[in-house]
């Protein structure tokens, strides 16, 4: 019999990139898309466009985490082998903006599902992964971050992910269940949403060099993340449903970049020269004609920022075997190339 997963939040941007893993593991995936008033199903679509992938075993059903009947409705009717749970409002700063919905869905997100598992009888049958991140460390700057550092979340987001963590632990201790949570650090593609810093500066720089865009405007230039590619990260997820004993995982490159040292490996990839002049605000960056090409705004500064993310994952590296493929120069390469070729189709 082929094993069945279920993903909620199928049609992100690591949702996308695991369904391909798991097809091409055999499985039948069955993804949960929200309905939309315009279609959202942009990165799953080349799996059913894709001749070779049988529609049986690519199944999109709609439902949304924030409703329990449809969350109880699709793991009674589907009964799968593993569930993961990548639905979220994902993004830090519309946390501090709508944080109501972002606790709703990212943190009692994760109860729904935990509980359908449970309403259900499934306990023995369903393993469950949720999508834990490196913003749970939040203010906690002592580096490298791993499974024994301290969280400190630092936006709605990652209190709310704080309580998905730790309803994961609780099921799994009180009612035996295969639960895990993987802590993962920033991962990005060229399917990474548009307003993520790096796809933000790859879109921007590209329109910049094809002269369709003239300044791009940031926040906070130095904030450190650990960058690596949301493929590689993916596999993580899986190789961690594949244990035999349920457990938490850091998952990282083990490399930090700042958000300003980002862009100059992009504007040197583009061959645009820059120089870097002022401080605050007030900090840009011009290219060899003098024109901005980079500046500050403060639209794009958090109420609270996480200033120094990097991960230790040992851990992964030792019991799952674990390590990233691609580094941050070659992740850079290939954004520019697909956001590249989509400019001038
Ligand atoms: P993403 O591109 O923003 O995808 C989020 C997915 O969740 C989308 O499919 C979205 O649907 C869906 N979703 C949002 N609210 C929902 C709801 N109420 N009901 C059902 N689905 C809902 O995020 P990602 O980068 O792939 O990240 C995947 C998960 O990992 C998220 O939980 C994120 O918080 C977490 N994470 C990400 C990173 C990272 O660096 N990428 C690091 C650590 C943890 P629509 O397509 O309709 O919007
Ligand atoms: O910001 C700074 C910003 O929004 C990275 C999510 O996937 O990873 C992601 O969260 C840094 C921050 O990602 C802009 O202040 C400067 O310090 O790309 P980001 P994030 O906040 O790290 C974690 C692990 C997740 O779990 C999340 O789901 O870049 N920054 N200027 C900016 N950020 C944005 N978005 N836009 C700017 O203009």
């Amino acid at each position: 019999m082929k094993k069945k997963a279920l993903i909620f939040g199928v049609t992100g941007q690591d949702g996308s990139y695991l369904a391909e893993l798991l097809i091409k593991k055999n499985y039948i995936v069955h993804g949960v898309k929200r309905r939309s008033s315009s279609i959202n199903t942009g990165r799953v679509d080349h799996i059913y466009q894709d001749p070779h992938i049988k529609k049986r075993k690519f199944i999109l059903h709609y439902g949304d985490i924030t409703d329990s009947l449809s969350v109880t409705r699709l793991i009674n009717y589907i009964k799968p082998n593993e569930v993961y749970n990548l639905a979220a409002q994902s993004h830090v700063q519309v946390s501090f903006e709508s944080p109501e919905y972002t606790a709703n869905a990212d943190a009692i997100g994760a109860l729904r599902i935990l509980e359908a598992i449970r309403f259900n009888k499934l306990e023995k049958k369903t393993k469950f992964y949720q999508a834990g991140t490196s913003e749970l460390f939040g203010l906690n700057e002592k580096i490298p971050q791993n499974e024994r550092t301290q969280f400190h979340p630092a936006s709605p987001y990652g209190v709310a992910k704080l309580y998905a963590h730790w309803i994961t632990i609780n099921y799994r201790q009180a009612y035996n269940m295969f639960a895990c949570n993987g802590i993962l650090f920033n991962h990005e593609s060229p399917r990474r949403g548009e307003t993520f810093v790096t796809q933000k500066i790859i879109q921007a720089m590209c329109r910049i060099k094809l002269n369709k865009q003239k300044t791009l405007y940031l926040g906070n230039l130095y904030s450190k993340r650990d960058w690596g590619h949301a493929k590689d990260f993916v596999n993580a997820m899986w190789l961690i449903m594949q244990l035999k004993k349920p457990d938490d995982f850091v998952i990282a490159t083990g490399k930090q970049t700042t958000v300003k040292n980002f862009v100059n490996i992009v504007a040197k990839h583009l061959g645009i020269k820059l120089k870097w002049k002022g401080s605050g605000i007030k900090e840009k960056a011009l290219d060899e004609n003098g024109r901005v090409i980079v500046a500050c705004d403060k639209a794009y500064y958090r109420p609270l920022e996480v200033n120094n993310l990097l991960g230790d994952a040992r851990k992964a590296r030792k019991i799952l075997k674990w390590k990233p493929k691609t580094n941050l120069n070659n992740l850079i390469s290939e954004m520019i190339e697909i956001e590249m070729s989509k400019i001038s189709f």
